[in-house]
């Protein structure tokens, strides 16, 4: 019969498999919205939305018409650092074609 050295087999000490369990927290995702304004052309914000968020261009379509109607829409979930990204990268793009469109994030 082979000698166990395994660390996993033949252990009792649960106390000790369940609190570092508890340890193991999910990432927060983060929203990212886009909010309407009275200026930025709508054919626009379909470009920002394929572009940046690899929406096609049925979706981007309803999505801006729902930001246009609503006030804002949701444009994708991801982790802070995509989120903070995706932030960065369409206003940096709105500034320079000097549309006003903003984009923000929330934690979910
Ligand atoms: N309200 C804009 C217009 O009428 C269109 C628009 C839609 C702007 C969505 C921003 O996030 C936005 N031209």
């Amino acid at each position: 019969m082979s000698k166990n050295t395994s660390n996993f087999k033949n252990n009792t000490n649960t106390d000790e498999l369940v609190s570092s369990k508890k340890k193991v927290k999910k990432p927060s995702k983060y929203k990212v919205v886009l909010l309407n304004d009275d200026y930025t052309p709508m054919e626009f914000v379909v470009e920002v939305l394929t572009m940046f968020f690899s929406k096609n261009e049925e979706e981007a379509m309803k999505i801006m018409l729902h930001i246009h109607q609503k006030g804002l829409g949701l444009c994708g979930f991801y982790s802070f650092d995509v989120a903070e990204t995706k932030v960065t990268q369409v206003m940096a793009y709105s500034i320079r074609h000097n549309h006003p469109l903003q984009c923000k994030m929330e934690k979910d």
